[in-house]
């Protein structure tokens, strides 16, 4: 089995109905398993400006599956929530769901870059994290603790108090 964290996107639609349903489909995926979920945080949007909050929150999912098979079940669940794949980045979304860690794996293929190459600069990726994994290290062997301290919290709060 390994361990993977996922990280959970969304500011379309109700982000709050699609993160509890997204936890629910993950757990559906073959040989898989949800065991564990962070709060739900409200983080000020990267990149295009005049879009909404979004709600950011991570999973860790048990999985014996190959990395490029699971994203497919991924991204087949995404496509389920309605996600419209357009050519713009970093604009708005109902759902997405990056692979942000696999165990300690490195991988760097077309399809798949892990650790997600955002992470280690995206506030919104490493406090839920954190919350689930206080004592992670990367696979370069980095302490997620030491990232953090160089990391503004960029206005990020907890979802559910912040409305
Ligand atoms: N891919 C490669 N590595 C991975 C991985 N580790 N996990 C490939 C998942 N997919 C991975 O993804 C494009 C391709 O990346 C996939 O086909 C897969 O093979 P996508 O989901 O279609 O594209 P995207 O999500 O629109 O692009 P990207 O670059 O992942 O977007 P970002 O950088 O994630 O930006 N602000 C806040 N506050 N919170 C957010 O969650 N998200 C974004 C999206 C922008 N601003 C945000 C947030
Ligand atoms: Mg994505």
């Amino acid at each position: 089995m390994e361990h993977v964290y996922i990280a959970i996107g969304s500011n379309l639609g109700k982000p709050l109905k699609q993160a509890k349903n997204a936890i629910i489909a993950l757990n559906t995926i073959p040989t898989s398993k949800v065991i564990n979920v962070s709060s739900t945080y409200r983080t000020k949007p990267l990149g295009i400006q005049n879009q909404s909050d979004f709600l950011n929150m991570v999973i860790l999912l048990e999985t014996n599956l190959k990395p490029e098979i699971l994203l497919n079940y991924i991204q087949k669940i995404e496509f389920n929530f309605g996600r419209i794949r357009k050519n713009e980045r970093w604009g708005p979304r109902v759902l997405d769901i990056d692979i942000m860690l696999l165990g300690n794996k490195t991988i760097n293929t077309p399809r798949l870059i892990i650790p997600h190459y955002g992470l280690k600069k995206r506030e919104f990726m490493l406090y839920p994290l954190s919350e689930i994994a206080p004592d992670l290290v990367f696979p370069d062997g980095e302490l997620l603790s030491k990232i953090l301290t160089n990391t503004p919290r960029n206005d990020l709060r907890i979802w559910a108090n912040s409305i």
